[in-house]
């Protein structure tokens, strides 16, 4: 008897038809459980536009680092790729994204090593692509007291990460100093004002210390039209939102949008409430807050103690309620501080400013 195999494999139907016709078969099968489960994650996340990430497969936020080189002279450069190609690496001939990326906080990074690991950032913290012109040019502004080990996790995981993007970037720590209370909305109005002494930046992107971005999709740029928050997704929430208008954490806006709202507030002292402020001042400069989608917006913190000096602010609730009154007066229009150094740090500009001994008001 013949089988089905001899029927379809004979010397004038060569078995190289059924092989194909196998594959072919297979290649529909994949498509077909691709769609099916694009539809699902579709309507699990209605408005997450962020695309289907697999968090349990992460890469290391040095990857490809080392195919950057020294480049030509300036003046001859093109346009950088519209997607970096440093965002993919090549493997069995194949492309793949990087996308989430291994973070652990076991080990704390000595500042040589991180300089090290990065030999084209520059003095200040600062990075220009060697081989093209960016298309975007962002400041990272961060808030900074009494955090030393948060710093370095930070620039050991975000000076990779924003040259992976192919983007211009200065890196600036703005450091508070004496003992009064922390404020850490007048630090980042300090940051801006600064920063926009040494460049004409594109875009703003107000960073927390403890935060370090799991996916490298997660672009560092603004958006033309809206204030950005970036940390939508952030394994101290379980990787949710937790409320509405939370603005917390990590966000982008253009120096315009910036201006618009009359920066952030000066006048809260203490943890707490300055995000409310921050959110609710956007509403009523006549904007609205977009948000990177939540599968790409994913965030660790490092895990920390509340600080001495940063206690819980009591007046929060009820500054917040008042955001309409006082937004207009309070902000880059009102903020008065001493600074007392700016130095270019190897790994970032570092701007201490003095807020005064005084008790918290
Ligand atoms: C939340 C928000 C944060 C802010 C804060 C309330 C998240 C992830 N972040 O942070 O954006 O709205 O609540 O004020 O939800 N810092 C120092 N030294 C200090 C104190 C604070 O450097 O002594 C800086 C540092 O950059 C830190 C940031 O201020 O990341 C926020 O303070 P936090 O981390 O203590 O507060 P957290 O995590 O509740
Ligand atoms: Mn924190």
């Amino acid at each position: 008897m013949r089988t089905a195999m001899t029927r379809l494999c004979s010397p004038s139907r060569p078995c190289s038809l059924l092989v194909l016709a196998l594959l072919q078969l297979a290649f529909v099968l994949f498509l077909y459980r691709r769609s099916l489960s694009n539809s699902f994650t579709s309507l699990l996340y209605e408005d997450d536009h962020g695309g289907h990430w697999d968090y349990t497969k992460t890469h290391d936020v040095y990857t490809n680092l080392s195919l950057i080189t020294p480049g030509p002279d300036r003046e001859t450069l093109v346009q950088c790729p519209a997607q970096s190609p440093l965002l993919e690496y090549t493997f069995l001939l194949s492309t793949f994204t990087v996308g989430p990326l291994t973070i652990s906080f076991q080990k704390i990074p000595i500042m040589s090593k991180i300089e090290r690991k990065n030999p084209y950032v520059k003095s200040g913290g600062r990075y220009t692509p060697p081989h093209c012109k960016a298309w975007y040019k962002t400041a990272i502004l961060v808030p900074h007291r009494n955090r030393e080990p948060h710093l370095r996790q930070l620039l050991y995981y975000l000076h990779p990460f924003l040259q992976r993007q192919q983007l211009q970037y200065a890196i600036y720590v703005i450091h508070q100093t004496g003992n009064r209370t922390f404020n850490r909305a007048k630090l980042l109005n300090v940051g801006v004002r600064e920063a926009l002494k040494d460049e004409d930046w594109d875009c703003l992107f107000l960073h927390d210390v403890d935060l370090i971005p799991e996916n490298d999709h997660n672009l560092y740029v603004c958006n033309k039209r809206y204030p950005k928050h970036v940390s939508s997704a952030m394994n101290k929430f379980k990787y949710r939102l937790p409320y509405r208008m939370y603005f917390g954490g990590v966000s982008a806006l253009t120096p315009d949008q910036y201006m618009r709202i009359n920066g952030f507030p000066n006048t809260y002292w203490g943890w707490g409430g300055e995000d409310d402020d921050i959110s609710a001042r956007i509403y009523f400069a006549g904007m609205k807050i977009i948000r990177t989608p939540l599968s790409l917006g994913h965030y660790k913190m490092i895990t920390h103690s509340m600080d001495v000096g940063n206690e819980k602010n009591e007046k929060r609730f009820d500054m917040v309620v008042k955001v309409s009154k006082s937004w207009r007066s309070d902000g880059m229009n009102s903020i008065n501080y001493s600074l007392l150094k700016r130095e270019e740090l190897p790994l970032y500009t570092n701007i201490t400013v003095d807020f005064g001994n005084s008790p918290s008001v």
